[in-house]
């Protein structure tokens, strides 16, 4: 099923999600929508608070290639256990920030370690975008924002941009 995506600003998309007790059915369930979701969007990641389930759960694909089969991951209690001291610069976006976009500085490659969808806990290195992304979901779980790494008024702009954008949603449904 695809869920509806939280737009910034919104109280839910600036706290910081509890872990996952348990890999149950219900976790199995989020993930497959949080996927359905992301890919609908398009995105190349999606975090479990932007769809409003404040829990540790992100998603993402971040295969560049169109023909390649794509490589759905689902971290749950995600955590960086390693960063390399050279910084990427990446053009960042974010589905609840739609069609704004700024360059965010970050680690250029990470070591993660999660639980997958069969409770076993993993570790792997991510680089390129994987590893700008699996940042920025991670960040999403700990309630910031992409914006959260700009100036107070670059961050403020893009802020007034999205309440307009609210405003203006809530009236053409109305
Ligand atoms: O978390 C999100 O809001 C998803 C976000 C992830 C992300 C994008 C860029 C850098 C870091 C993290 C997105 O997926 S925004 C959409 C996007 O980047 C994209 C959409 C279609 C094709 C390729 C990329
Ligand atoms: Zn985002």
């Amino acid at each position: 099923m695809i869920r509806p995506i939280l737009i910034h600003p919104d109280p839910r998309l600036k706290k910081v999600c509890p872990a996952v007790p348990e890999v149950t059915e219900d976790i199995r369930n989020l993930a497959r929508d949080m996927l359905e979701t992301m890919y609908d969007a398009p995105g190349v990641g999606l975090a479990a608070p932007q769809i409003g389930v404040m829990l540790r759960v992100l998603v993402m694909d971040c295969t560049k290639d169109a023909e390649a089969a794509p490589r759905p991951m689902v971290l749950i209690n995600p955590s960086i256990i390693g960063a390399s001291e050279e910084q990427s610069v990446y053009e960042e976006g974010c589905l609840s920030i739609p069609e704004q976009y700024a360059e965010v500085s970050r680690p250029a490659r990470v070591r993660v370690r999660w639980t997958d969808l069969d409770g076993q806990t993993v570790e792997d290195d991510f680089e390129d975008l994987w590893a700008t992304c699996v940042q920025h979901e991670i960040d999403h779980l700990d309630g910031k924002l992409f914006i959260d790494h700009l100036g107070a008024l670059k961050r403020q702009m893009i802020t007034r941009r999205m309440e307009k954008l609210k405003r203006e949603r809530a009236r053409d449904k109305a």
